[in-house]
């Protein structure tokens, strides 16, 4: 009927490619259903959210299309600002950024919230990859080796901080999804690695042998780098490893720091048959990739100049670089050059704590990587997330022909509460990575299928009409362990009457899911307590520009996720790329305290971690919202409750 149709002919701000699937096929436009018994619900709700806002409205209210009668409720506890946050100094003393949470000061807020055993154990994830406790921080060497997903990280074993010592946590799995844990890969037990057992990458050479590249941390805090070889190759758990005789390998060159000099990527083959890496640096404030060649992993030849360096842009953490295929969406191995055929670089910025890459050009020859396009170099353009993710890093899983992507999640709440609860730090559900051949510009990220053996009951939601200032409840059974996908429209009329703006929306400073435009936002409420004291939106804010283009931000708003005044509160988000007859549509992980969203089919991806006092266990809700003064909403919801996953250690006698 009408509205679905006049979607489709809005003026998007981005154009399918011609052959791009974007531009053939159109929606199947659904038919408006009558309002569904929740939103009458909703209606009832919002009629008293609207009551209780005359007193809690924002006045700092300075958008012309935002009246300050938001629908979404303000908690009681004013969030903490950023800038009451100090780091923690223990990384950047030991010659690497800041790796722990950033502590409260002022006197207001030295007071920390009450928190109790009940609320600190249920932050605890079932499906993400955790440790069973202590700190754990960067994925290292992820590979597929004999019939096993082989996972390393950065780990503390004596405590839920970074520091004391750092070494190689591991774990294996079938499925990317069941994890058993195994003893500790790799501690820190010579002069080259004493201060730490750092970051480092796997290369499986053609004959099946495994080289793990590592950087050390030695004794007098230099940067060299290391290797180590499975004591046992037959041996498909890879429970033993041995470092290498020679070991250090690689010292730092001259005119490089000897604490800016770390995590060696995985290697791969040059067409003279050499194997090739790169290490991360910086020289002053520019970002660089230095490149070492080897013919066999004993002697290595570092080479002239640099890869690739960003100025402004400051250390290179954790750098990955990896071809991908522009006609078909199977991954590649690292060595695979040629045509049809575009590489990243993606550097972990020691600066601000986020993930960037750029995709471009590769010329082996040269030894030179230039991003397709300048203003999106790395360092200064796309994020993989554009919530908490860090120090990723892909492989090839040879299995099933992809690449997989992982990545650190930090936690957002204070010291304190981690050492109380034990643990610290989640890995993000492992994501695949393909070139998006609809925009041509940037990737897809989408958690590896593997996710969906979790899913167990699903409700589906179909049609739901949200009106300008309404939250619709969705009633599913708990609201703690969820898949979401849902998909939005708007009306067309909301488009045509909107006013067209210069003012462009950015998710961190335009206000939130609070701040009412014509167009936005709308989406879903998770982590929510049936009185909206405690809520996390999950939405998009659509803007139209002074040439009539519309532009969609994807955000994820932490500001009111906890009545707790120690833990960080942001707006996280950015503009995510709409192509034409696209329906808005976003796909959530949620798993207790973190909460994991992809944005029209992994273009844009935000995570958060959330810590909620009163919307857990039980009492967690779901909704519908549509805070746009403008716009009605139609939206299809599915939620599948997720089972919990199996991560627990392995033990010697067990049949695998
Ligand atoms: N983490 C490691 C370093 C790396 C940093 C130390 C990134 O090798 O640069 O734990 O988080």
């Amino acid at each position: 009927m009408g509205k679905s149709k006049d979607v489709q002919s809005l003026p998007y701000s981005y154009a399918a490619l011609p052959d791009g699937p974007g531009s053939v096929g159109t929606p199947s436009p659904r038919p408006w259903k009558k309002l569904v018994f929740g939103v009458f619900c909703g209606f009832l709700i919002v009629a008293s959210l609207v009551a209780f806002q005359c007193h809690e409205a924002s006045s700092s209210n300075d958008n012309p299309h935002s009246p300050d009668d938001s629908t979404l409720p303000e908690t009681s506890t004013k969030a903490v600002p950023s800038s009451k946050w100090r780091p923690v100094s223990r990384g950047v003393s030991a010659g690497v950024s800041e790796k722990s949470n950033k502590r409260l000061f002022g006197s207001s807020v030295r007071e920390s919230f009450p928190w109790n055993n009940s609320m600190l154990s249920w932050q605890r994830t079932a499906f993400h990859f955790q440790p069973e406790k202590n700190w754990m921080n960067d994925p290292n060497g992820p590979m597929y080796y004999k019939g096993w997903y082989h996972f390393f990280y950065q780990y503390n074993p004596y405590g839920a901080i970074w520091g004391n010592v750092i070494v190689w946590g591991h774990a294996v799995s079938k499925d990317l999804i069941h994890w058993l844990h195994l003893p500790l890969a790799m501690v820190n037990d010579q002069w080259y690695d004493s201060r730490g057992v750092w970051t480092g990458s796997a290369t499986i050479l053609p004959d099946g042998q495994v080289i793990m590249l590592y950087t050390g941390s030695t004794n007098q805090s230099v940067q060299v780098q290391n290797l180590a070889y499975p004591a046992d190759p037959s041996d498909p758990l890879l429970i033993e490893w041995v470092k290498h005789p020679g070991n250090p390998v690689i010292f730092p060159p001259p005119g490089i720091g000897v604490r800016d000099f770390r995590d060696p990527t995985t290697a791969w083959l040059t067409s003279e048959g050499k194997w090739r890496f790169s290490i991360g640096s910086k020289v002053n404030k520019t970002g660089i990739t230095l490149v070492y060649d080897t013919m066999d992993f004993k002697t290595f030849e570092r080479v002239e100049g640099v890869m690739n360096a960003v100025p402004g842009t400051g250390m290179w953490e954790c750098v990955d670089f990896y071809p991908v295929s522009t006609k078909s969406d199977n991954g590649l191995d690292t060595s695979e050059n040629g045509a049809d055929v575009r590489h990243v670089v993606k550097v972990s910025l020691d600066e601000d704590r986020h993930d960037y890459y750029a995709i471009g050009s590769y010329d082996e020859k040269k030894v030179k990587f230039v991003a397709d396009d300048s203003k999106n170099d790395v360092g200064i353009g796309l994020r993989y997330d554009y919530g908490i993710f860090y120090a990723s890093k892909t492989f090839y899983d040879q299995r099933t022909q992809r690449r997989v992507l992982w990545g650190w999640i930090f936690e957002s709440d204070s010291e304190v509460a981690d050492i109380a609860k034990g643990w610290a730090s989640v890995q993000s559900i492992p994501r695949t990575v393909v070139f998006d051949r609809k925009t041509g510009s940037n990737l897809l990220q989408w958690p590896v299928e593997e996710v969906d053996k979790l899913r167990l009951r699903s409700k589906e939601f179909k049609d739901m009409r949200a009106e300008p200032g309404s939250v619709v409840p969705l009633d599913i059974e708990a609201a703690t362990q969820l898949d979401i996908v849902a998909e939005f429209e708007i009306n067309k009329e909301a488009f045509e009457k909107a006013a067209p703006s210069n003012s462009s929306y950015v998710c961190s400073t335009s206000g939130g899911a609070r701040q009412r435009g014509a167009l936005g936002p709308f989406g879903l409420l998770v982590l929510a307590d049936a009185d909206l004291s405690e809520y996390t939106p999950v939405y998009f804010y659509v803007t139209k520009g002074r040439d009539g283009n519309l532009k969609t931000s994807f955000c994820s708003d932490q500001i009111q996720s906890s009545v707790a005044n120690d833990v960080h509160k942001h707006i996280y988000g950015s503009f995510v790329p709409v192509l034409k007859d696209e329906k808005l549509s976003v796909r959530i992980l949620l798993d207790h305290s973190i909460v994991e969203s992809f944005a029209q089919g992994g273009r844009t991806v935000v995570t958060s971690r959330v810590y909620p006092t009163r919307a857990i266990y039980g009492a967690a809700r779901l909704f519908l919202f549509n805070n746009a003064t403008d716009a009605t909403v139609t939206a299809s919801v599915n939620v599948w409750q997720m089972n919990s996953a199996f991560i627990r250690p392995y033990h010697p006698d067990q049949s695998i």
